[in-house]
């Protein structure tokens, strides 16, 4: 049968201090990456992008922080379109827009989740963890924030009340190579898988990615993938308001997306931080494009056994 994607784009740079990610969607269309889907085999529907009124601002103790109402308006806008673009396709694609982002997506992938009754996992490929919450925050920028948010953290007053949160047991993190005192303090105590850069340098990126892939099975679970572009090396994505030097390599990624493939466990994609404003006649775009195919099955030759051990 023929497996059916849908791609939801969200125009939004509010959660980052440079402006920029909110022509992520266009660049990644102008990018073709229906197109290359398509040539996959899969049925592929464009969604648009998600949009959300003019807000007027919403203080907070916290003065560092920016955006706090459109931050709010986007996750309620967001959530219950992911979660019915996960109960329609296959695989729903969520274009960024800034990492805020997944806090909308990843809420939406929770509750489908929920409704099926099975576990929902989360592979973060990114050089930050986003683990703050408003209160702890010193940028201010709530891109820092989905994964605090989405794991029932509190301090989240102002956000949308989360209605299922994820199990921070179902979380691994790679690419890890930036992260702030009060994120450190917060790993060790929800005790994230994480796997920062020098981990990934000693065991290679299948080590673990197989290990966390395995649990997915054993469990019955969903897999939703957050690919942060600052999880790649400067060198391979400059489009990146964050950069962070090195980051994965290009093999890495695509290795992680073949294997990712291979498992036939991901049920969803963000592709964030895109800022095409940076980027180099399109070439970071162009990239996401060719490791979102990897991931949903180009592939260089043939494989007679889809080996996953
Ligand atoms: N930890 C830093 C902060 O809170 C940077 C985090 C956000 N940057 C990202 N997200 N690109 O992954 O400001
Ligand atoms: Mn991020
Ligand atoms: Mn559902
Ligand atoms: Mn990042």
């Amino acid at each position: 049968m023929t497996r059916t994607c849908s791609l939801l784009g969200a125009a939004i740079d509010t959660g980052a201090s440079r402006p920029g990610c909110l022509m992520g969607p266009a660049s990644l269309r102008t990018a073709g990456l229906a197109e290359a889907i398509r040539a996959l085999g899969w049925a592929v529907t464009d969604l648009g992008d998600v949009t959300i009124a003019p807000q007027d601002p919403l203080p907070h103790a916290n003065a560092a922080i920016h955006h706090l109402a459109e931050m709010r308006a986007w996750i309620e806008a967001i959530a219950p379109k992911a979660h019915a673009a996960a109960s329609a396709h296959d695989l729903p694609v969520f274009m960024g827009g800034d990492h805020s982002i997944s806090a909308g997506t990843v809420a939406g992938m929770a509750r489908h989740a929920a409704d099926l009754g099975r576990p929902l996992y989360v592979l973060w490929l990114d050089a930050h963890p986003d683990l703050h919450s408003p209160d702890t925050t010193q940028s201010g920028n709530l891109h820092g924030t989905p994964v605090a948010y989405v794991t029932g953290q509190p301090g989240f007053d102002a956000y949308p009340p989360l209605q299922v949160a994820v199990d921070p047991a179902n979380i691994c993190m790679m690419g890890i190579r930036s992260v702030d005192s009060a994120e450190r303090d917060l790993i060790l105590k929800l005790g994230i898988d994480v796997h920062d850069m020098r981990a990934i340098d000693e065991t290679g990126v299948l080590v673990p990615l197989r290990r966390f892939l395995d649990r997915v099975r054993a469990t019955g679970g969903l897999l939703h993938v957050s690919f942060d572009v600052d999880f790649l090396d400067p060198g391979i994505a400059p489009a990146v308001g964050t950069t962070v030097p090195g980051g994965a390599t290009f093999r890495e990624a695509h290795l992680i997306m073949e294997t990712l493939c291979d498992s036939g466990l991901v049920s969803s994609l963000d592709l964030v931080e895109l800022n095409p404003f940076l980027d180099e006649r399109g070439r970071t775009a162009s990239l996401l494009c060719d490791l979102t195919a990897s991931l949903m099955g180009r592939r260089v030759l043939d494989r007679p056994t889809r080996s996953f051990a």
